[in-house]
């Protein structure tokens, strides 16, 4: 593209060399003016340049081994900034490696922009065949919130401007960027590339709620007998701690939390009824769902969970949901008081509305909760403290339990099936927005994108604890751990396979059953590979001594723990949704 001249402009000034700019800068820039100061990504053709360029401007750009793990990594930075996690890759199959990433952004509700090179648009259209060809816009834009192109240098600003908007407004999720190679050596005058660009100005704009639907929730929840809360990872995402804590407490409601808002209030609250789940759902009356979603992992609302009479039938609760989707309301079974908003102002006005005297819920729903608890808790405690050879899951997540309570500002990133559930119940968390896992889809392989994140963006420790299974998705990011010298602590809970390593091929032929590993597999083998430390452990012992040192010493670190091959169960907790799962 040529200058652009103004024909009112004297001889002089049009004698003056332009200063011109590229599609490259406005990109950096464009970024850069709207705090975006990380990019996970890799490099190829026709973003290697722009990589290079990007840390020669001061960004942090993480460089990973497959796109889907940076993929991960910008989804949960999303979720712990509020700021979209840009993950960069190039054309055809670096974005289709991305594209995982970004469906999981978008059904999490993450806020995350995938920005992906793209050939040629004139022989893509006319399917000539280019290098990576393919139509990157029309195949992501059924996985995403917005999907946008940008083919001019000039229109750089507004597309990075509406793919944040996109990304963190409402409810938050993945957008597609699209940025054909030919933007990126583009060069306009520089006083209207910087003029183009757009700082975005509150992106993601308050959603007040309504006050007749506040007055309708409030006067649900204070004729409840046996009123319950359960919060959300929204909840956990919108970062009104204070005002939830302040609404549980000032209500005196008993509360539950979904797997990545635990810690939102501490689990060890008094309040807190994760481990009377079994009993708090079907025996509620009034449920307020904050930043949760009915979908599977409540039940759909239906069932035995909720004390329906058949897995269609619903147990009567009235549901108060607090949500910024207003069409997530009834979407499984009736919603009686839908409260629509961004969690913190609607948190505010119920707090707002509670009064001076808000009643405490009856005292026998309460004593039947804690009654429940503490017969739960001296179980679990019971099973914690044996000490099987090898170990179980129980055993050793015991001391992943005191490693955590001991580091509460480390994260936990967690997947698995056996290894998933178990951490889940056994080890609780102390602070908002420290656990990060599987998430809606239940998804395996976020754990090596999700460490990362965790460390370059929340500059803590991270404990990482796998399934055997869930690490070898992304195990090879072990040697990006390394190699930004990162406090990982990666725990594999070894049991030699899919659920358990003790399966056979019925067959009694050569193969290996489809569910196992190679037996004993030396996983610390990998960390060491790289530089960092391996340890082989087969005691609680061990294992703590292992962990211990890896959070005195930060550096990368990969606990090889080996758990009894038969202690878990096919598809962990969630046996119901495979109904052919095999009994042992
Ligand atoms: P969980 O898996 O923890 O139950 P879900 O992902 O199912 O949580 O639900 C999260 C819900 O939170 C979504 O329905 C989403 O619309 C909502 N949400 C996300 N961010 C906000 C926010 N800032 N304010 C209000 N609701 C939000
Ligand atoms: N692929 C993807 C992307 N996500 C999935 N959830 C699965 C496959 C199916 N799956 C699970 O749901 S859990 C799991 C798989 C393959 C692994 C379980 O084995 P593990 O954990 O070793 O990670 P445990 O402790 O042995 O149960
Ligand atoms: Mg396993």
């Amino acid at each position: 593209m040529g200058t652009v001249t103004d024909p009112g402009v004297s001889q002089a000034a049009a004698q003056q060399p332009q200063e011109m700019t590229d599609g490259f800068s406005l990109v950096i820039e464009a970024l850069k003016l709207n705090g975006i100061d990380t990019v996970f990504g890799l490099p190829g053709i026709p973003i290697t340049d722009l990589t290079r360029k990007l840390q020669a401007a001061g960004l942090r750009v993480i460089s990973f081994r497959h796109e889907q793990n940076a993929g991960y990594a910008a989804s949960i930075a999303g979720f712990m900034t509020q700021k979209p996690g840009i993950c960069l890759t190039v054309s055809a199959p670096g974005f289709l490696n991305g594209l995982t990433a970004l469906a999981h952004a978008t059904t999490n509700c993450f806020p995350m922009i995938l920005i992906s090179g793209s050939s040629e648009r004139e022989i893509v259209d006319l399917q000539q065949g280019d290098y990576e060809e393919m139509d990157q816009l029309a195949i992501a834009k059924p996985l995403c919130k917005a999907a946008f192109r940008v083919l001019h240098a000039e229109d750089i600003g507004v597309g990075i401007a509406r793919a944040i908007r996109a990304a963190v407004s409402g409810r938050p999720g993945g957008v597609y960027l699209d940025l054909p190679a030919k933007l990126f050596p583009q060069s306009i005058e520089a006083a209207i590339g910087r003029n183009s660009l757009i700082k975005v100005v509150d992106a993601a704009p308050k959603q007040i709620p309504a006050a007749d639907a506040v007055k309708r929730a409030l006067d649900l929840l204070r004729g409840a007998k046996k009123p319950l809360i359960i919060l959300g990872k929204g909840a956990a995402y919108a970062q009104a701690d204070a005002d939830i804590k302040a609404l549980v407490e000032r209500t005196g409601i008993p509360y539950i939390a979904m797997s990545m808002a635990k810690g939102l209030l501490p689990d060890t609250h008094e309040q807190y009824a994760g481990a009377a789940r079994s009993f708090v759902l079907p025996g509620a009356d009034v449920v307020m769902l904050i930043g949760a979603r009915l979908n599977w992992l409540l039940s759909h609302g239906k069932g035995k969970t909720w004390g329906g009479a058949t897995s269609k039938a619903w147990g009567g609760q009235k549901y108060i949901q607090v949500d910024i989707s207003p069409i997530e309301a009834d979407s499984n079974v009736r919603t009686d008081a839908p409260v629509v908003g961004d969690i913190g102002s609607c948190v505010a006005a119920l707090n707002a509305g509670l009064g001076n005297n808000w009643p405490k819920p009856p005292a026998e729903w309460l004593d039947a909760i804690n009654d429940k608890k503490t017969k739960n808790v001296a179980k679990m405690a019971e099973t914690l403290a044996q000490n099987p050879s090898p170990m179980s899951f129980q055993s050793a997540l015991n001391v992943v339990r005191d490693i955590v309570k001991a580091n509460p500002d480390a994260y936990l990133v967690n997947e698995g099936a056996n290894a998933l559930d178990f951490t889940r119940s056994i080890v609780d968390m102390y602070k908002p927005r420290k656990r990060l896992d599987v998430g809606t889809w239940g998804i395996m392989g976020v754990g090596m994108g999700y460490s990362v994140a965790a460390a370059v963006i929340g500059k803590q420790q991270v404990i990482a604890v796998e399934g055997d299974s869930a690490f070898g998705f992304s195990g090879m990011e072990v040697e990006t751990i390394c190699r930004y010298n990162l406090p990982v602590c990666v725990v594999i809970m070894n049991n030699n396979g899919v659920y358990r390593g003790d399966e056979k091929n019925p067959t009694g032929g050569p193969d290996p059953s489809p569910l196992v590993f190679v037996k004993d597999a030396r996983y610390e083998k990998m960390m060491e590979a790289f530089g960092g430390v391996g340890k082989h452990v087969t005691t609680p012992q061990e294992l703590r001594a292992a962990m211990e040192e890896a959070i005195r010493t930060r550096r990368p670190t990969l606990v090889n723990a080996v758990i009894n091959e038969g202690g878990g169960t096919e598809s962990g907790r969630i046996t119901s949704l495979n109904p052919t799962a095999k009994k042992k």
